[in-house]
């Protein structure tokens, strides 16, 4: 029988409400890990199950410090030879975001894979009970070694890079971007869709890569920042040079169509650039890649102004990864190879 840990982070799978009614309006990670492990019935049949609770939030108020605690846990499960996974209960707010963190700084080898619920642990036909279950028995699966960090929802099994959260209340909350589920979960077997994605597959820029410390001062932040803008019309563009202003030593602006931007705004962006800021350009479009050199005019062009484009990383995804490449120390053209990694 597998050995699997159990990193119980908080969300709405450990929520509590007064009453079974109560589907919002409840206190996030009220309920300890180990009452949700007790929860499930036949949990312990998949697993041999260890557990631990570095802290309890709603995912809402995430800091890159929780996930820095989360990396480091992760990272030292992997060189485990006593654990053969690990699941991680967590709220489906910020998860999408978390599990690519994650994903990009862990070790490939052991599964880990992620879930949460969409009714706290109190509500009548709760569904964290079956998510947690669902996520162990992935975890469990010789079939998950190797794809890096998952998310199971609702029978359904995700890869971190797409992963998305699509509804703001449904049970069926997550769906993937530009791509197929990784696998589902029916009747307890785990049914894998495809074999190991390449991306998976390729080395990692940075399962290595030394991490800070987790540090909660107040406006520090552990990771280096980085903004993320969403274009409108009328967006103002002088909101650039206040990111810099605060630190910001990358910018991902969420264009529209392909990553497009009106000329003040692309002005400014360029200044930035010139100025030693990474500029990602992504798209407020739910699906599709932004690609280089759009623009009718070449000294317009990502490459006469030193952007980088997105590719098929979205905008949330997009300001995680240039984080990532900041850390590693990397430049625009490095980290453009980075984004293409993920075509
Ligand atoms: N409470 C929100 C969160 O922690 C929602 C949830 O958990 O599902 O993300």
């Amino acid at each position: 029988m597998k050995t699997l840990l159990i990193i119980g982070t908080g969300g709405t799978i450990a929520g509590a409400a007064p009453a079974a009614t109560q589907t919002i309006g409840y206190r996030a990670g009220a309920v300890p890990v180990g009452e949700l492990i007790d929860n499930v019935p036949g949990l312990r049949d998949v697993a041999r199950i260890r557990a631990t609770q570095p802290f309890s939030i709603g995912s809402e108020h995430m800091r890159s410090a929780h996930w820095l605690i989360l990396a480091q846990l992760v990272r030292k499960a992997q060189s485990d030879p006593a654990l053969d996974g690990v699941v991680i209960t967590h709220g489906t707010d910020t998860m999408e975001e978390t599990a690519f963190f994650l994903d990009l700084v862990s070790p490939r080898g052991k599964p880990v894979v992620m879930t949460g619920a969409m009714r706290p642990a109190t509500a009548v036909s709760a569904d964290g009970p079956a998510n947690l279950l669902g996520a162990c028995r992935i975890a469990a699966d010789d079939g998950a070694a190797g794809r890096g960090v998952l998310v199971a929802f609702n029978d359904r099994v995700f890869a971190a890079a797409t992963v998305g959260k699509v509804h703001t209340l449904r049970l069926d909350a997550f769906a993937a971007r530009d791509a197929a589920t990784v696998g589902e979960v029916a009747d307890a077997t785990v049914r894998w869709r495809e074999p190991v994605q390449r991306t998976a597959l390729r080395p990692q820029a940075f399962g290595a890569l030394p991490l800070p410390e987790p540090v909660f001062e107040p406006q520090a932040e552990a990771l280096p920042r980085v903004a993320l803008m969403l274009q409108h019309v009328d967006c103002d563009e002088t909101i650039v040079q206040w990111h810099q202003k605060r630190g910001a030593r990358g910018i991902v602006i969420a264009g529209s169509g392909n990553g497009m931007l009106p000329d003040p705004m692309r002005a400014a962006l360029a200044r930035a650039s010139r100025s030693g800021c990474l500029i990602v350009r992504a798209s407020r479009v739910p699906s599709g890649p932004v690609v280089r050199n759009g623009e009718a005019e070449p000294a317009d062009r990502d490459d006469a102004l030193g952007l980088i484009a997105s590719g098929f990383v979205a905008p949330l995804k997009a300001r995680v990864l240039l984080q990532c490449c900041l850390l590693a120390g990397m430049g625009a053209a490095e980290t453009q190879q980075q984004f293409d990694r993920f075509g």
